[in-house]
């Protein structure tokens, strides 16, 4: 990992995720491709104003109440967020009860191992999906991520799927589960699709969501979680982080 970035640099933050994602390249946990993918959600991100939005945060509550009413909550995992945000996954599957699955775009079981490996060193006991473990089909989906653990997202009732392609975020709303996506492109098919879309970087997502889902379980009430999900209205969420984006060009002009 690079140790030149000045921790005094205005955007120091975001420069060391992009060295962890560089680490998890050369590591073989992430795709050439996903160093395109993280440069386009840094442009959102940018546009977003680096920030957790109040929508963003609301959608965060609704999720958190979500994953801890579900039944078999599941954490799907890919090579991106593995590298940038491993420990936290880990955690939030601990909080909330939800399993880890590794789902690829690009499947490659070499990788799969690889990115195993990172949750269990980062404390996962358990992670499913790897090799063939994916035994299950996602009837209506074409490619190889149709390929899916019988325990794992086929059982699943809510699903979490952080920076995921629209084509399998729509197949799983035509299985009946209910979606998670965490996304900083608002306009996405995944971000349309889901339930529940949270239109923010996923390290900032992560930390904030363990936080409220420990606190929402630590009530123990379901009604107040119930509640929540009724209140919470995906379409609107989104309209207001487009807003975001459309005041950023306000305020510069
Ligand atoms: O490891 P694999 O094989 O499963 O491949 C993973 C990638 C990410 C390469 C694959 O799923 C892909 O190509 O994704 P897309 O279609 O480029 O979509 C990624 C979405 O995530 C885009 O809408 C980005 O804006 C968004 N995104 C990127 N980085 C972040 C993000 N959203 C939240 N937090 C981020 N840090």
């Amino acid at each position: 990992m690079n140790k030149n970035i000045p921790l005094s640099h205005p955007r120091f933050k975001s420069l060391l995720v992009r060295e962890k994602l560089v680490s998890g390249f050369e590591r073989g946990l992430v795709v050439a491709q996903g160093l395109i993918a993280h440069g386009r959600g840094e442009a959102f991100d940018y546009l977003l104003g680096e920030q957790t939005s109040r929508a963003a945060r609301v959608a965060i509550t609704a999720a958190s109440a979500e994953l801890l009413l579900a039944r078999h909550p599941v954490i799907s995992i890919n090579g991106n967020v593995a590298a940038i945000c491993a420990k936290e996954l880990v955690e939030l599957s601990k909080v909330t009860n939800a399993r880890l699955e590794v789902n690829l775009f690009y499947r490659d079981e070499k990788r799969e191992r690889f990115i195993e490996r990172e949750l269990i060193n980062n404390g996962a006991r358990k992670v499913y999906g790897v090799g063939p473990r994916a035994s299950a089909r996602i009837s209506e989906l074409h490619s190889e991520r149709r390929r899916v653990d019988p325990d794992g997202i086929y059982l699943g009732d809510v699903v979490i799927v952080p920076l995921e392609d629209g084509d399998r975020a729509e197949a799983l709303v035509k299985m009946g589960k209910k979606i998670i996506a965490i996304d900083l492109n608002p306009i996405s098919r995944t971000a349309r699709v889901a339930q529940i879309t949270i239109v923010d970087n996923i390290i900032r997502v992560l930390p904030t969501m363990i936080s409220i889902a420990r606190e929402l379980r630590s009530l123990e009430d379901e009604a107040t979680l119930t509640k929540i999900i009724k209140e919470f209205n995906n379409k609107k969420n989104l309209e207001e982080s487009l807003g975001i984006i459309q005041g950023a060009k306000d305020g510069l002009l």
